[in-house]
């Protein structure tokens, strides 16, 4: 048996319609790409987050404190704080709860610490979809200004292993 080259050109030309479909999915692709970037100028939906470093330790005795100061009541053994306006509160996650239960005033600003003691988690706020990835050993600190009066539910959307879907937490704004 013979063997024989192939030939020179192996495949089909492209029809006219096959042309258009690559051109029309290739456009497509690029614009898509470049919307990517410019979403992150154009879509102002980045968090304003700074971030340090901090021991797991270290935070917990921040939150501690905080909660120490300003502990209002309790509910179902967690604690709620209602602190001054325009301070630095702390929201603490951990295996399976966001602690503690944050009571803030409408249309006044606070700088929102949040830290892990233990796995990563992540920081969802409902219904207003904030999202945020919570480190431990990093202490975010987000500028707040809560606008609207009701509950907010917080949710862990980073699976934290076995009691994840148990995970969450409140921000009541009065
Ligand atoms: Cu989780």
């Amino acid at each position: 048996m013979a063997i024989y080259p192939p030939e020179r050109i192996w495949w089909k030309p492209l029809g006219r319609e096959e042309r258009l479909w690559v051109t029309v999915a290739a456009l497509w692709c690029f614009f898509m790409f470049f919307m990517l970037i410019g979403w992150y100028f154009l879509g102002a939906q980045n968090l304003p987050t700074r971030a340090q470093r901090i021991t797991t330790a270290q935070y917990k005795s921040l939150a501690d404190q905080f909660v120490e100061a300003n502990k209002v009541g309790e509910e179902n053994g967690v604690p709620i704080v209602h602190p001054q306006p325009g301070t630095d509160i702390y929201l603490v996650a951990k295996q399976w709860q966001w602690t503690p239960i944050l009571e803030l005033e409408n249309n006044k600003t606070y700088t929102l610490h949040v830290s892990s003691l233990d796995v990563q988690h992540g920081l969802s706020i409902q219904p207003i979809n904030l999202n945020l990835q919570i480190f431990p050993g990093y202490d975010y600190m987000i500028t707040i200004t809560p606008n609207k009066a009701g509950n907010y539910s917080l949710w862990c959307n980073e699976f934290c292993s076995i009691g994840h879907h148990l995970m969450t937490g409140k921000i009541v704004v009065k």
